[in-house]
């Protein structure tokens, strides 16, 4: 069973350099349906024309459904599912060196732990230079003036939230995670949390969804605002949509998992002006799919 698959892969292999070698001409054998090299060679047929997503409310399953249509991507389908079921199919395919392609995003674990990389996207469905902003609910700054300058101020680099969630990966808990990491970058917490008074336990609530690297920001910043400025903070896991609902009727005060300005925009466009943007907590972040390095396709544009 092994042998054969592994076998596969090879002629797989060797048909992407067939068809490179042939030029980008992919009316012919590209649909895989020329012939038995490229029908066992071409990578949709390796991994049956399937892309590994995640949960329907994100933003990079609304980019990846306009990826199949902007690169005509007939055949293929995207798999919905949750990051976590994601990241477990991509650690069993590379535990047996089998093709996958999964929607990605960076900062994440996976980087660190696996040989991966992105897909080219010559026509930028995945956008350019994204962000990850904080959004809070209007009348934040009057009701709680402290958690809104706090909120203002926080920015952070991919590597520093990077460190959470390896530890979170590597199965420390969460609030654990961001605790031992606050506590080793005092500088930083103080640079965020300077001449504010602290609070005597007020009630504030954050929204995130469950990707790994909001999981990372949303209980560092619970960390901070409970052990250094005195509130009680609920961290409330929801989907994407109601992530952007409650801040826009102000059942949540803030969020800092709004990806803009392409992966999320759609939301933004319907909440934009219901609710206030802080501007980015990170820059220079990413998404797009990604493949294991041993996977022979370099661009979007070759799955076709
Ligand atoms: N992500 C991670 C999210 C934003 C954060 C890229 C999976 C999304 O696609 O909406």
């Amino acid at each position: 069973m092994k042998k054969t698959k592994k076998l596969w892969v090879m002629a797989g292999l060797a048909g992407m350099l067939a068809l490179t070698a042939c030029g980008s001409n992919a009316a012919t054998g590209g649909d895989g349906k020329s012939g038995a090299g490229a029908e066992t060679g071409s990578i949709g047929a390796q991994v049956k024309h399937e892309i590994i997503g995640i949960d329907p409310g994100a933003g990079i399953m609304k980019a990846t459904a306009d990826a199949l249509e902007q690169y005509e991507l007939k055949d293929w389908t995207l798999i919905e599912g949750s990051g976590a079921a994601m990241t477990a199919m991509l650690d069993k395919a590379i535990k047996k060196e089998e093709p996958i392609i999964i929607t990605g995003w960076t900062p994440h674990w996976m980087f660190s732990k696996y040989d991966l990389k992105y897909l080219e996207d010559p026509k930028k469905v995945y956008g350019e230079a994204e962000e990850i902003h904080t959004i809070v609910r209007k009348g934040l700054k009057e009701d709680h003036p402290v958690a809104y300058e706090f909120l203002d101020r926080f920015e952070w680099s991919s590597d520093e939230m990077g460190e959470i969630m390896t530890a979170i990966q590597d199965g420390t808990d969460p609030a654990e995670a961001a605790k031992a990491w606050a506590d080793s970058h005092g500088d930083r917490v103080d640079a965020w949390t300077k001449d504010l008074q602290p609070v005597s336990g007020d009630k504030i609530k954050l929204s995130y969804v469950a990707w790994d690297s909001e999981i990372a920001s949303t209980y560092l910043l619970k960390y901070i605002m409970e052990s250094k400025l005195g509130y009680d903070v609920t961290a409330l896991q929801v989907e994407a949509g109601p992530m952007w609902t409650g801040v826009a009727s102000g059942d949540v005060d803030a969020s800092a998992a709004a990806w803009l300005p392409l992966t999320h925009a759609d939301y933004w466009t319907k909440f934009g002006d219901k609710l206030e943007d802080l501007g980015p907590n990170m820059t220079g972040v990413k998404t797009g799919l990604v493949v294991p390095s041993y996977v022979d396709v370099k661009s979007i544009e070759d799955l076709k």
